[in-house]
């Protein structure tokens, strides 16, 4: 075969052979925020925060409580870093205020 490699872009002006970079980016890290599972914090404030911080109907919110309080832990959605962290800090702040200890974390997913 006579096909000839591929020559670097040639700039006719300054007669200088530039190779292009590749573009070098990475779509930002995803995170799931979790909700752990304990036997003092009411199943009712555990279905308000699903409603009041994650958006969620009050069907999918019991489910999700459910899930927790069963399985030992539950995804309550995945955000990037800043919302995460937000949320985090939300589901914290609300139930240290009602003095429960309900525990809520965020990895990478
Ligand atoms: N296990 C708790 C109870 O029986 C309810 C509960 C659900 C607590 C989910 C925390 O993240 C949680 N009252």
């Amino acid at each position: 075969m006579s096909e000839r490699p591929e020559q670097p872009e040639v700039n006719d002006s300054f007669d200088l052979a530039i190779d292009e970079a590749r573009p070098r980016v990475k779509r930002p890290p995803l995170y799931r925020v979790v909700l752990l599972n304990d036997d003092y914090t009411p199943m009712d404030f555990v279905v308000e925060i699903l409603e009041s911080i994650f958006g969620m109907e009050r069907t999918r919110a019991t489910q999700v409580m459910l899930e927790v309080h069963t399985k030992g832990k539950g995804v309550c959605g995945v955000f990037n870093f800043e919302i995460a962290e937000t949320k985090v800090a939300q589901v914290m702040g609300i139930a240290t205020q009602h003095q429960h200890p309900l525990l809520c974390t965020m990895e990478e997913s």
